[in-house]
Order: structure tokens, then C-alpha cells, then sequence
């Protein structure tokens, strides 16, 4: 690591952000590049990297000088061909970007989702009654965290019942591939193309049920909002986004939970903080740890010149827990506001879907505190890698219900 303090000299670090150990633990290279400086070029890579929020949330605002249209993950749009036909949402500046986000955030929107939420509330009452009336000892995210998000976010979506085994796999595979071609994306590779193309089928309209979010996007290409081309790709968007996502997050409140008992009391004494629970898992975890965007031109950044056409990779958990914007940092706490955390973006590619995410979470811990008096690991937990994601293989608790 070169700090040259004063010497004008670029920070550099050696480290592999994508390598198993970091992926263990990211939480001394997130340290160690936030204090490296605003800007650290990572020469593995070669590439630049944010890890202070101030500069993260600064490049996530500015659109026009940190483009996506390029790739949010590690490969160039421009000169490598993208594994996938790239989203219109993700993977897109204005004005392509703008259209489909609209047609999304009304479908995803708190007003639309009212209608699901006495649903939801019921279906999480259900799962937790069945799985308490069997046992108090599971794994929190094989048997609770995997299973709610693939009972209702499919439903939602429209999707047939056939072949929902394959949302997890395709999305892990998603989420290896923004990052470098290192042995995680080796693993998927093989499976890819078939994941991709069942993903894609589930987008055609006569497969998807009437009253879903996937039937409302054909609707809004029916209206002219967007075009009938456009469709299957908005809806590709929510099985892409919306499983793995929802699952980890979920995983890393259960995690945050069992291992705080006095944040869980407190959430027990107000059910109500179920929603600032779920937006504090978010900023302590980051389900999502990291996206790129690319310099649209030469920008400076720390007092530094990023070229354009270089990627940046932005640390969006190393700026939720930036010691230089949040008080105790590493607190999983309740009594804190969240709210500013950079875990869902910022700007106009903030996840379109967080309020369907954050009813989730809502709808299970209201059916959980309601019973459950306290949590506790019963034994080692365990990781599983992503290059995107900061996810759960095994959380095995035991749970008190009177
Ligand atoms: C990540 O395909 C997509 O549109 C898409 C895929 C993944 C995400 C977002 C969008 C951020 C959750």
C-alpha cells in the first residue's frame, strides 16, 4: 500500500477484493482502503476504488459522470460482449434508463404494494407457525430467509410454479459474473447459459399469471410506456434483482438479530422498528457489496484525474460503515438512523424494488417477535461466496417461545 501522504501520489493497493479470504471477511480491506485515501487504484485489476462514503455516494448521484450504459461489473460493455443481453435498468443511463424505471417504480411503488401487504403478513404468520410447531432449533437461512422471499416474491412476480429451483442458482451466477472471471464465475459457467434462458422464457407473457408485477409491466407496453421488446427485459429485471438480494438480506437481519438479543428485545418491545431494523441490516451487511460504473470522461476524483473510460469500483459497504459519516460504525444498532446508507444506491438507479424488500422483511419479523421471546446461534455459521454479494451458507439457531 502506497500512502504517499502529501505527494500528490495515487494510493495503491495489491489486494484481490475478489479473493476467498476477503470475501471471508471484507471488513479489513474496506478499512484499509478508506484510510488509503478517497481514491486507491488497485493494481490487480487495474482499476480505481471509492470505499469513503463521501465518494462513493457522490459517484452513485452523478450519472452522467460515473455511466453504467458500460457495465456495472468488472468487464467493458464496450469491448468485451456482456454474458447477458444487458438490463434496461441496471445497465443503462438516460434516457434508454428512464422509461422502464418509471413503468417499474409505479409497479413497485408503496402505493401498489398495499395490496400484497395483508398477503404477505398472513403468509409469514404461516411459515412461522409451521416451522415453530416443529421445531425451535433450524438454520435461519435454509429454512426461514431462503424459504419466505421464494414463497411470495415468485407469486408476485407471475411466474410458473416449474422450475422456480433455478432464481438462487441464476442469480449467484449473476452476481459472480460484475465481478472478475476468477474461480466463482469458473463454477457457474457450465450452467449459465441454461439458467439464463429458463430466467428469460419465465419473461413471455402467456407464461405469466394475470395479476402479477410481470402482466403489469405487459400493461404498460400495451399503454406505449415502454416497448413490447422491452417487456420480458423489465421483468428479467426482477428475477435478477429481486431473489438473492431479498434472501441475503433477510439471512443477514436473522444473523444481526441472534447475535444483538439486545436489539432483538428491543424490536420485540416495538414491532415497529421492524422497517428500521431491516434498513440497519442493509447498512451493516450490504447484501450488495460492490458495483463499478465507468468515467464517461477524464474526472477528477480526491484530487486525482480517473481517465475516461476506466472503471471505478465502488464499496458501497465500505461507505456504510465509514467511521467518517456513521457514529460506531460496526454497532448493529436500532436506536441509529439509517437512512442515507448507500446499500440500495443512491440516485436514479436506486433499487427500484426496496420497498418490496422492505415489506419482506416487515412481514417476517412481525410474525417472528410476535413469537419468538429470543435467538441464538447454536453453532459456527457459515459464508457464501460471491463476488457481489455478501451472503449466508448456514445460520443454525435455536429460538425461545415461552
Ligand atoms: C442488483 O438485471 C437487472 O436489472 C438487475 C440485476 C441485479 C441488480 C439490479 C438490477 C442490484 C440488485
Amino acid at each position: 500500500m502506497t500512502t504517499a501522504l502529501g505527494s500528490g501520489l495515487l494510493p495503491t493497493s495489491d489486494a484481490d477484493p475478489f479473493g476467498h479470504e476477503v470475501l471471508e471477511n471484507p471488513l479489513p480491506l474496506h478499512a484499509e482502503l478508506r484510510d488509503a485515501g478517497p481514491i486507491v487504484y488497485l493494481t490487480k485489476y487495474d482499476v480505481y476504488a471509492l470505499a469513503r462514503y463521501e465518494q462513493v455516494r457522490a459517484a452513485l448521484v452523478d450519472w452522467q459522470g460515473f455511466q453504467s450504459a458500460a457495465g456495472v461489473g468488472l468487464s467493458n460493455f464496450r469491448t468485451e460482449k456482456p454474458w447477458r443481453t444487458p438490463s434496461l435498468l441496471l445497465e443503462a443511463d438516460p434516457p434508454l434508463h428512464d422509461a422502464p424505471r418509471r413503468v417499474l417504480a409505479r409497479i413497485l411503488g408503496p402505493r401498489a404494494l398495499r395490496t400484497l401487504r395483508d398477503r404477505w403478513m398472513a403468509d409469514a404468520e404461516r411459515l412461522v407457525d409451521r416451522l415453530l410447531s416443529g421445531t425451535n432449533e433450524f438454520d435461519a437461512v435454509a429454512d426461514l430467509a431462503e424459504v419466505f422471499p421464494l414463497r411470495v416474491f415468485p407469486d408476485a412476480v407471475g411466474i410458473p410454479k416449474e422450475g422456480r429451483q433455478h432464481l438462487l442458482p441464476y442469480g449467484d451466477h449473476l452476481f459472480n459474473a460484475f465481478g472478475p472471471a476468477n474461480d466463482l464465475v469458473e463454477k457457474g459457467a457450465a450452467g449459465a447459459g441454461e439458467l439464463l434462458a429458463w430466467a428469460q422464457q419465465q419473461c413471455a407473457r402467456p407464461l405469466l399469471t394475470e395479476d402479477g408485477f410481470g402482466a403489469a409491466i405487459w400493461a404498460a407496453a400495451d399503454r406505449g410506456e415502454i416497448t413490447s421488446e422491452q417487456a420480458p427485459l423489465v421483468v428479467r429485471s426482477l428475477l435478477s434483482a429481486g431473489v438473492d438480494t431479498t434472501v441475503h438480506a433477510l439471512s443477514a437481519i436473522l444473523y444481526a438479530l441472534a447475535t444483538n438479543p439486545a436489539q432483538w428485545q428491543r424490536l420485540r418491545e416495538h414491532p415497529a422498528l421492524a422497517r428500521v431494523a431491516f434498513d440497519e441490516a442493509v447498512r451493516w451487511e450490504s447484501p450488495v457489496q460492490t458495483f463499478f460504473r465507468t468515467a464517461t470522461d477524464d474526472i477528477r476524483i480526491g484530487g486525482h484525474t480517473v481517465p475516461g473510460g476506466r472503471k471505478i469500483l465502488m464499496f458501497l459497504a465500505a461507505a456504510n460503515r465509514d467511521p467518517r459519516r456513521w457514529t460506531d460504525p460496526d454497532a448493529f444498532d436500532l436506536s441509529r438512523d439509517p437512512s442515507g446508507h448507500v446499500g440500495f444506491g443512491m440516485g436514479i438507479h436506486q433499487c427500484v424494488g426496496q420497498h418490496v424488500a422492505r415489506l419482506e422483511a416487515e412481514a417476517l419479523l412481525t410474525a417472528l417477535v410476535r413469537r419468538v421471546h429470543s435467538v441464538e446461534l447454536t453453532g459456527p455459521v457459515r459464508r457464501h461466496h460471491n463476488n457481489t454479494l455478501r451472503a449466508w451458507g448456514s445460520i443454525p439457531v435455536r429460538v425461545r417461545t415461552r
